[in-house]
C-alpha cells in the first residue's frame, strides 16, 4: 500500500478494521480530530429549509444543534446561504404552467424546479436563528445568478467557481467536511466538487437532512460514494 493510499485508508469511515489490522491486540480508535487543514462546511442551514419553510426538508432542524456541537471541534468553519433572485430560473413560478418538482431545460442542463425559497434578503434567506456558528469565518452565497443555479458550494450549474475551492487552498485546508441540507443536493453537490478540486471530503450524516425527491437521497449517495466521499457520524468527530 502506498502511503498516500494507506492514510486515505485509515481517515476511512472504515478506519476500526483498518486499524486493529495494522496493529494487532491494539484497541482502534476512528475518532477524527480537526486541525488547521480542516474545514467545517455548513450548508444551507436556511429557514425556508427548515419544518414551515417554503421548501421545507423533514427534520432539517434537527441539524442545527448537532452543527453547534460539530463548530467547537474546528478552527475553520465555512458557512453558505442559497441567494436567489426574485424570479430566479430555479423556480417553479418562473416557468408558465410548471409544478415544483418538475423538470426543465435550461441552457446548462436538466433542473428541478423549485418552489420559490432563499429569496436575497428574505427572512427565509436568513440562517437559522438557533445556529450558533459566531467563529465562522466566510459565507459563500450561491445561485445569486438570475438564469443559473448553483447547488453546489464550489461550482455553479455550468461549472463557474464561486471562489472557495481557492479560498480554502490558500488558506492550507486540506480536508472538507460537510454538514446541513439538503444532503442529496446542496451537500452531495458540495462533497463531490470538493473531491473534484482535490479536497478529501467528508459528509456527517446526522447533521444534514435529505429532500429526498423520487429516491434522490439514495442516487446522492451512490454518486458521492463513487467520487470518494465519505460518509461518518457527529460520534467520529472528536
Ligand atoms: C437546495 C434545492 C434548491 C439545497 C437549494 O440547499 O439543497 N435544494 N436549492
Ligand atoms: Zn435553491
Amino acid at each position: 500500500m502506498s502511503r498516500i493510499s494507506r492514510r486515505a485508508f485509515l481517515t476511512a469511515a472504515g478506519a476500526v478494521a483498518a486499524s486493529a489490522w495494522l496493529r494487532p491486540g491494539v484497541a482502534a480508535a476512528a475518532t477524527i480530530t480537526p486541525g488547521d487543514a480542516d474545514v467545517l462546511l455548513v450548508i444551507d442551514v436556511q429557514n425556508c429549509f427548515l419544518p414551515g419553510g417554503s421548501l421545507a426538508v423533514t427534520g432539517g432542524d434537527k441539524v442545527v444543534p448537532v452543527i453547534n456541537t460539530l463548530a467547537n471541534r474546528f478552527r475553520n468553519i465555512v458557512v453558505t446561504q442559497d441567494w436567489h433572485t426574485p424570479g430566479h430560473v430555479s423556480f417553479a413560478s418562473a416557468h408558465p404552467g410548471a409544478k415544483p418538482f418538475d423538470m426543465a431545460k435550461l441552457p446548462y442542463g436538466d433542473q428541478v424546479l423549485w418552489p420559490d425559497h432563499c429569496v436575497q434578503g428574505t427572512a427565509g434567506a436568513d440562517l437559522a436563528a438557533e445556529l450558533k456558528l459566531p467563529t465562522a469565518q466566510l459565507v459563500i452565497r450561491k445561485g445569486y445568478h438570475h438564469e443559473l443555479d448553483s447547488y453546489s458550494a464550489f461550482n455553479e450549474a455550468d461549472g463557474t467557481a464561486t471562489g472557495l475551492a481557492g479560498y480554502l487552498k490558500e488558506r492550507g485546508i486540506r480536508r472538507v467536511f460537510a454538514v446541513g441540507l439538503a444532503t442529496d443536493f446542496c451537500v452531495c453537490f458540495s462533497a463531490i466538487d470538493a473531491r473534484k478540486a482535490g479536497f478529501e471530503a467528508f459528509v456527517v450524516d446526522d447533521a444534514c437532512r435529505g429532500i429526498d425527491a423520487e429516491g434522490s437521497l439514495a442516487k446522492a449517495w451512490t454518486a458521492m460514494t463513487a467520487a470518494g466521499v465519505q460518509k461518518i457520524v457527529s460520534a467520529d468527530i472528536a
